[in-house]
């Protein structure tokens, strides 16, 4: 399957955004069918240390298990241990040519919120964008302002080629937006993490 085919449902989720266990909710959602996952393993309630590499090893497993990709969120040093198939960083973490000079067969991501950290990134280098926040989220508490999904089809007319996913407030009434606007997938943690009928809420995405 293609990269743009593999972001089309992409859960990006750590412990401090679930209520039950990681691993079950994971589980869930491969069986819902998302394409890929993010241990995003950061801000309040979250793990750190051994915890954090431990968690991360038993979620690695499980996509591992059912051939969906698995990203780490910023974690240079968790790249290797867990080896994930991809990176996804933002505009704060370490410079892309940097994660690219040391990780160059894997996927990398690439956070843009606005045009000057677009005329900022070395998009020569990554292998999709992430887009957003696209609706205002109560998830991430430093969010950059929400930019709509004009942002996406922005990004689209500049870059054709490469795959986008927006992330920020997206769930199943307002996933079709975000594809309709360009996007090759949609990344979401409360709509996943917090529902009820995972499957369900998947099966709309
Ligand atoms: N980056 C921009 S918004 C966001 C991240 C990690 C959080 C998205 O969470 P939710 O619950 O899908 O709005
Ligand atoms: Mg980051």
């Amino acid at each position: 399957m293609s990269l743009s085919n593999n972001l089309r449902k992409y859960l990006v989720m750590g412990s401090q955004n679930c209520k039950r266990d990681p691993q079950v909710i994971l589980k869930e959602a491969i069986e819902g069918g998302i394409t890929a996952f993010q241990y995003r393993e950061k801000g309040p309630g979250s793990l750190t240390g051994k915890e954090k590499l431990e968690l991360g090893a038993r979620l690695r497993e499980i996509c591992k298990a059912h051939d969906v990709l698995f990203f780490i969120n910023d974690d240079l040093d968790l790249a290797e241990p867990l080896k994930a198939d991809g990176i996804h960083v933002g505009q704060e973490d370490e410079h892309v040519e940097k994660v690219r000079e040391l990780f160059q067969d894997k996927i990398i991501g690439l956070s843009v919120s606005n045009t000057a950290e677009l005329l900022q990134s070395p998009i020569d280098k990554v292998d999709y964008l992430g887009a957003g926040p696209i609706f205002s989220t109560q998830t991430k508490k430093d969010a950059k302002p929400v930019t709509g999904t004009e942002w996406v089809k922005v990004l689209k007319h500049s870059f054709p080629d490469l795959p986008i996913v927006g992330i920020g407030g997206i769930h199943p009434g307002n996933a079709a937006a975000v594809i309709e606007s360009g996007a090759s997938g949609v990344a979401v943690v409360s709509a996943i993490t917090h529902s009820k009928d995972i499957k369900k809420a998947i099966a709309e995405l």
